[in-house]
């Protein structure tokens, strides 16, 4: 945390730009991503001077901002990136937004034009914090270098604290050069108004208490919350006492390990067929973390509508805001669970699981192997069985993540790093390479499908520069795969420019970048592939071709009940 030893003596006169440095080394801050330019000149030279945190130049900010996010998400520490006015800042927008619909704490700091010409349309001006007030926790215009010690903490505390979230810090270029004396750092936080509330009300708990020993079709139903707030043992904690099947979202995958007897794995849009029926026949569900997302909730009216529910969310905003709530708790996940594991009795639910393990037995999660082709799943289910479901696989958005979050078994929390409500491709890449900074005692893989690994290509530069050990599986299609499989199914397979030309040789274009690279054509190269990439001492690309028309199986339709699913395999069928 805030160590005064590297800072400057309190009464030193610094510039701004050295104050926001100094501050960040206050926060604890390892590294931040960045990409410098005319605005945020001065806080680059005071990087220079200062010589930490450590800098990683990406090659676009769009980069900055997933690697922050990255970052983030694998370690639980607030991510930083640092952008410049104008276009810069503008770069990192996706990035925020895909923080702010996941919670995750990212501070990034811009470069804005002197203060005299904001408004006047000047070079490389936009309004930052207009266009992030919506997908920021909290933004700032800094317009006095004084305040900017006590900005930068607030920012962190805010980022980290109650639901965590982006908070961005626009810098003009004169506050950046203007003086201040640095004072002990730091300063003392005064935030009227934000006072998270952390402990549940201790009656609804008791009251929740009651309905879980009551219930006999009961679901445990976790999100993103519980890994923000790590709350995975108490969820296990309270599964194992009251015999809670428990299902996840795609945010909250790993909060309870993927290979528990009690884990029915995802639920949702592509859950397990026994996962949404359990859910859709609960006569109680407890939703910790989590913010019935439609993803989740299909039609949301016949969403486990048997079911009484309670909701225990940090943000009071999320309660009653998607479905109407029996037991509403504000309050942090592992604080609330803490103590509801204390007011609830042990207690079996053998006719209960019994039902569950019928619709296990006979609706079991299972695909297609087609001739000559590699069945992308198979990739899944083989790097599971290679790390044992123990390393942190960062995913693009589309099949291939759907098929990483449905086989691979997360047996930990934070090892599932994916934009999940926002789904912005173009993650999968720099976010990779975030995680892979973040995190030393594990393997860090990128699953990417090959259209969202274009997005941000530009990024395997920077995976070169760094030269730490990142296995990139792209399992190509050759298509948006996604988009092809709406297409096929909705539109009658008229497949509108979700096609992608054969022609682009992606072990090249690694090459090119520096990152070497193999294609993987036959299914009986996989497993060894598979390996050497994990085993490679620096970022590898493994372009594996997979069979073109795979689809992701169950699906709930659009506007359809969870239970109303298509693509159910029976085991006889
Ligand atoms: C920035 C952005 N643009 C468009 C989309 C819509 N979209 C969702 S999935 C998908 C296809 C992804 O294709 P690919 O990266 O090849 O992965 P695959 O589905 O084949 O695994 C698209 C275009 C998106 N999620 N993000």
């Amino acid at each position: 945390m805030v160590s005064q030893a590297r800072l400057p003596e309190p009464g030193q006169v610094v510039t701004g730009a050295e104050a926001v440095v100094w501050s960040l080394v206050a926060e604890g801050v390892e590294v931040v991503f960045g990409y410098p330019g005319g605005a945020i000149l001065p806080t680059y030279d005071a990087l220079f001077r200062i010589g930490e945190p450590r800098h990683v130049l990406v090659r676009h900010e769009q980069g900055a901002a997933h690697m922050a996010e990255g970052y983030a998400r694998a370690s639980g520490k607030v991510g930083v990136c640092v952008a410049t006015s104008g276009p810069g800042a503008t770069n990192l927008v996706t990035g925020l937004a895909s923080a702010y619909m996941d919670s995750v704490p990212v501070v990034a700091i811009t470069g804005q034009v002197p203060t005299a010409l904001i408004g006047r349309d000047a070079f490389q001006e936009s309004d930052v914090c207009g266009i992030t007030m919506p997908i920021t926790k909290h933004n700032y215009l800094v317009r006095d270098a004084g305040d900017i010690p006590r900005v930068i903490h607030e920012a962190f505390h805010l980022a980290r604290s109650g639901r965590p979230g982006p908070v961005l810090v626009d810098l003009p270029k004169d506050v950046a050069n203007a003086s201040l004396r640095w004072a002990p750092y730091p300063p003392p936080l005064d935030l009227p108004g934000y006072r998270p509330t952390l402990d549940g009300h201790p009656r609804q708990i008791e009251q929740a208490a009651r309905l879980i020993e009551e219930a006999s079709r009961p679901v445990l139903y976790v999100g993103g919350g519980v890994i923000a707030s790590g709350a995975q043992a108490q969820v296990q904690e309270l599964a194992e006492r009251a015999h809670l099947p428990v299902v996840m979202t795609l945010m909250g995958l790993g909060a309870l390990p993927g290979r528990h007897p009690l884990s029915l794995g995802m639920l949702g849009m592509h859950g397990a067929a026994y996962a949404n029926y359990a859910v859709s026949q609960a006569d109680l569900l407890i939703a910790v973390g989590a913010r019935f997302d439609d993803r989740v909730t299909g039609d949301v009216k016949r969403f486990a509508a048997k079911a009484r529910k309670i909701h225990i969310d940090v943000d009071p905003a999320e309660i009653g805001k998607n479905v109407p709530v029996d037991v509403p708790i504000v309050g942090d996940a592992r604080r609330v669970l803490q103590e509801l594991v204390r007011l609830v009795a042990p207690g079996r639910r053998d006719a209960w699981w019994e039902q569950i393990r019928a619709w296990q037995e006979s609706f079991p999660l299972v695909y297609e192997r087609r001739a000559p082709y590699i069945a992308p799943q198979d990739v899944v289910v083989q790097l599971d069985a290679l790390t044992a479901g123990e390393a942190v696989v960062v995913t693009d958005v589309g099949q291939h993540q759907m098929w990483v979050a449905q086989f691979y078994r997360f047996q930990a929390p934070r090892l599932n790093v994916t934009s999940g409500g926002l789904g912005a491709m173009g993650f999968g890449l720099p976010a990779a390479i975030g995680a892979r900074l973040a995190v030393s005692d594990r393997p860090v893989v990128a699953v990417l499908g090959d259209g969202g690994l274009l997005m941000t290509v530009q990024e395997l530069a920077t995976a070169a520069d760094l030269g730490l050990p990142l296995p990139i599986v792209v399992l190509n299609n050759y298509a948006l795969g996604m988009v092809k499989q709406w297409q096929g199914i909705f539109y009658q397979g008229r497949f509108s420019h979700s096609l992608l030309p054969a022609r682009t040789d992606l072990v090249a274009v690694a090459r090119g970048f520096g990152v070497p690279g193999r294609r993987v054509e036959r299914p009986e190269e996989l497993t060894e592939a598979l390996a050497q990439a994990l085993a490679a001492p620096g970022p590898y690309l493994l372009d594996v071709q997979v069979d073109p028309d795979a689809q992701v199986m169950p699906m709930v339709p659009p506007g359809g009940a969870i239970d109303e699913m298509i693509g159910v395999k029976g085991r006889q069928a």
